[in-house]
């Protein structure tokens, strides 16, 4: 048994195909997050928990698409088609991934006007979810990330772990990326560097 905490980044609906906001292969991640479920000790979910009409939806804005880049007071954002929206069946968690174990669910993006990649911070780079502090008080040290999508949710919270001097891991094979513009590679290197493990 792996005594480091295994962090389930957004295993939902809407990530997956025929979500609103797929991950080409995402639901394909599923039968490793499940095993590393099993191998692991502690386990953490994150959940995606935006309300209706968020700050981060194209639609939320006059004239934007999805994809297109904002300035928000916090800074950059790419705008999403709407998804992950509280309560609805997209928010869920995929319907094979194997929550029961998890000893906790932090949900994310459930603040209207700031978005929420990271599962330690909100897009401010400031505002904390909490969990930092719930890992450290349990005396865990260790993590080990899988999930979607790698370059977004999966690499803001691994740069953020290492930032909060947690030893590391992503595991590659159990996640899958939405790669805009190049952003998969981006967030590779920017997590090589500050010295996450890609495995
Ligand atoms: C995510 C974009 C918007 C993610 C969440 O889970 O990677 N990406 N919201
Ligand atoms: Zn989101």
């Amino acid at each position: 048994m792996n005594d480091a905490a295994l962090v389930v980044i957004d295993v939902q609906n809407d990530f997956c195909p025929g979500g609103a906001l797929a991950v080409t292969g995402g639901d394909a991640i599923l039968p490793l997050v499940n095993q590393l479920i099993v191998d692991h000790e502690h386990v953490v979910l994150t959940q995606d928990w935006h309300p209706a009409g968020h700050s981060s939806f194209a639609s939320a804005h006059v004239g934007k698409a999805p994809f297109d880049m904002v300035e928000m007071p916090y800074g950059p954002q790419t705008l999403w088609p709407d998804h992950c929206v509280q309560g609805t069946a997209g928010a869920d968690f995929h319907p094979l991934l194997q929550w029961t174990k998890a000893e906790l669910v932090i949900r994310k993006g459930f603040r209207a006007e700031i978005d929420s990649y990271s599962a330690f911070f909100e897009n401010d780079r400031r505002t904390p979810t909490g969990l930092a502090g719930y890992l450290k008080e349990r005396g865990i040290n260790r993590l080990v990330l899988c999930g979607l999508a790698t370059d977004y949710c999966v690499a803001y919270s691994a740069l953020d772990a290492v930032a909060h001097g947690f030893d590391t891991e992503v595991r590659l094979d159990a996640c899958a990326a939405i790669d805009l513009g190049g952003s998969l590679a981006t967030m590779m290197e920017r997590m090589r560097q500050a010295g996450v493990r890609l495995v």
